[in-house]
């Protein structure tokens, strides 16, 4: 089979799987859950082969093109990430599956039933996705928003909550880049915590749920971030500072810079 054969097949498999296998009640309970908390788990959203191919894809790329950062944002409090990534000009050039999934069609259709609003093409693009690796015992993604409205996150690996590696939130938050006062969100309102395993994913409201990865003890943890942007975000004038910061100057020889 060439591989434009195999990729097309992919497509179409989550395509047939979102139209006759996800069935209505789970939309709903999966809306529900967002709107209620910024975060709705849903390993049901794609079909075993085509989060394979999405995970075999993930694991080259980490391993050819990933690079350590450690850098911390005085947009997001000074709050650490301390990772391996792969950015999306990498993912763009070596990587065939993960650029035709992020912008099908049905699966967008899909996440706008979830979200109940249309979820688009992020315009931005290095904030279409980006692969995140915690591979070391104190790596974590700190406290954050995230420019866009929305993300769809691929879990690939995942130790247990034991180990760390779980998300955090706080729906219903807004950054004032300026002034982000992270302490003071978890002051106003609880925090959600979310287990998951190898094989989830989950979308997230981004920009009004400050989130972030528990710090890992032991074990490896691997994601892709698929961002997408809401209509209003098209409309907004969005500064890059952090996306814009982790590719400039922060590897790891480099380490504890901040911007
Ligand atoms: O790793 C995760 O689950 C969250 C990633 C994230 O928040 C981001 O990439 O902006
Ligand atoms: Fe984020």
């Amino acid at each position: 089979m060439r591989p434009d054969e195999r990729i097309g097949g992919l497509v179409q498999s989550l395509s047939e799987h979102l139209v006759k296998n996800v069935e209505e009640h789970r939309l709903e309970g999966a809306r529900r859950d967002f709107l209620q908390c910024g975060f709705t788990t849903l390993p049901f959203l794609a079909p075993d082969r085509v989060k394979s191919a999405i995970a075999d894809e993930i694991e080259n790329l980490v391993a050819e093109h990933g690079v350590r950062r450690a850098i911390s944002f005085r947009e997001t409090g000074h709050t650490p990430r301390h990772m391996r990534n792969v950015r999306h000009q990498e993912i763009s050039d070596h990587g065939s599956v993960i650029p035709e999934v992020y912008s099908s069609p049905d699966l967008l259709r899909t996440l706008g039933t979830i979200a109940g609003e249309p979820v688009l093409l992020c315009p931005y693009e290095p904030e279409r996705y980006v692969i995140t690796e915690l591979e070391r015992s104190g790596d974590t993604h700190g406290w954050h928003w995230d420019d866009y409205s929305f993300a769809l996150v691929w879990v690939v690996d995942c130790p247990p909550a034991e180990h760390g590696g779980f998300v955090q939130c706080v729906p219903r938050t807004y950054w004032n880049k300026q002034d982000p006062q992270v302490h003071r969100q978890f002051l106003r309102q609880p925090i959600h915590s979310f287990e998951l395993r190898p094989g989830d994913l989950y979308l997230m409201r981004t920009d009004t749920t400050l989130h972030r990865v528990y710090p890992l003890s032991r074990g490896r943890r691997l994601i892709i971030n698929m961002g997408y942007a809401s209509h209003a975000d098209l409309h907004k004038q969005i500064s890059h500072e952090t996306m814009d910061g982790l590719w400039r100057g922060s590897r790891e020889e480099q380490a504890g810079q901040t911007v």
